[in-house]
């Protein structure tokens, strides 16, 4: 463990002194690192992103009020998240170098997965959702700040996206020109969803809006599931951005930043799965939100697509990267779920009809 580490470590109120601190996790945006203290106990470390999140303060209000409010209403502490705080009493520090951090607590015996090992761990995960949306449905959603405006916002994502291509900073909107082109033969369907808002046919709720697979944990014995994580995105929104984030990132056949095409797709039993355990853990969605919800999941692809390809055309600012053009990559798998999902769009409606017992 560094000097830096262990400084910033010991500023939170832990068990006992730090012992060990390693990178940990494979999160795009925030730095997370484990803390193991000399009693054993571990701890999440994250240096949280004030490029993507501007108003640290805000944020972290944000989160303390959620845990807040869902661990009055909880059994089992493992469900939710639990902030330890500083020493002197905050929930995150900013440290000396303008550094922002905060301390979890690690979620003892749990899992957390990159892709489901068995359907019935993708069902859970969509209990998990379902079940964080359906605690928060009386949550005061307009006491929460907006952490990164305009987030699921995609007709704002493609005014960002055209102007970037216009820009082309780093000279590469020349070999991205079929991706250009499909994103702009897309551009009709990315207001679908923000008109229905603006004319009050989908309510507005609290969402997590960043429900990867990897943002929930289950439990390592039961497998049931325990709590979901990465709570910087819980702003008011759509239930369909959860429920869509879940199935482009869960019901893919590939990885994310997968090179050949032709492992992905869009996984319908996966899809079908999901959908059985989101709407069962969540049974107030309107009937027009569930009609919705294939829709919601092509939007969500599609819009992480054009923010990938805007982050590639933009010199790779805001995702991190492991290798050269893991961003047009990611934003090319995406590509192919949304096509592939126009492919299988009545079979994705039969299916969300199914499990709403029509
Ligand atoms: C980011 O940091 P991570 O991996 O949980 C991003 C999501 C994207 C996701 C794509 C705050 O999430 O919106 O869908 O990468 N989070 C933020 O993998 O921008
Ligand atoms: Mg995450």
């Amino acid at each position: 463990m560094t000097d830096y580490l262990a400084n910033i470590a010991n500023q939170f109120a832990l068990d006992s002194e730090p012992v060990s601190c390693e990178h940990f996790g494979s999160g795009h945006i925030n730095q997370t690192y484990l803390i193991v203290t000399a009693s054993g106990r571990r701890y999440i470390l994250q240096k949280i992103n004030n490029v993507a999140f501007k108003d640290v303060a805000a944020l972290m209000e944000n989160i303390a009020a959620v845990t807040d409010y869902l661990s009055k209403r909880a059994d089992d502490p493992r469900t939710v998240l639990h902030l330890t705080h500083s020493r002197d009493g905050k929930t995150y520090i900013h440290y000396s170098d303008d550094t922002y951090w905060r301390v979890l607590d690690y979620v003892e015996d749990s899992i957390c997965l990159q892709s489901p090992e068995t359907p019935a761990d993708f069902y859970e995960s969509a209990v998990a959702f379902g079940n964080f949306q359906q605690q928060l449905k009386d949550f005061p959603a307009a006491t929460l700040h907006e952490s990164i405006p305009n987030f699921h916002n995609t007709p704002d994502r493609y005014r960002i996206f055209k102007e970037t291509v216009a820009r082309d900073p780093m000279g590469r909107a020349a070999e991205c020109r079929e991706e250009i082109k499909f994103v702009l033969s897309e551009e009709a369907d990315g207001h679908v969803l923000v008109d229905m808002l603006s004319e009050g046919k989908l309510p507005l709720r609290v969402t997590h809006n960043d429900t990867k697979l990897n943002n929930v944990m289950l439990d390592a014995s039961t497998r049931k599931a325990l709590c979901v994580i990465d709570l910087d995105t819980v702003m008011p929104g759509l239930s369909l951005y959860d429920f869509g984030d879940s199935i482009r990132f869960g019901a893919a056949t590939a990885a994310e930043d997968e090179q050949d095409l032709s492992k992905m797709e869009m996984d319908l039993d996966l899809f079908r799965i999901f959908t059985e355990g989101f709407l069962k853990a969540c049974p107030g969605l309107t009937e027009t939100e569930r009609e919705m919800l294939p829709m919601g999941a092509k939007l969500m692809t599609l819009e992480c697509g054009v923010r990938f390809l805007t982050d590639y055309l933009d010199g790779d600012q805001y995702f991190s990267i492991h290798r050269e053009k893991q961003n047009l990559d990611r934003a090319r798998t995406q590509f192919k779920l949304v096509a592939d999902m126009e492919k299988k769009w009545e079979q994705m409606h039969q299916i969300v009809k199914q499990c709403s017992g029509k």
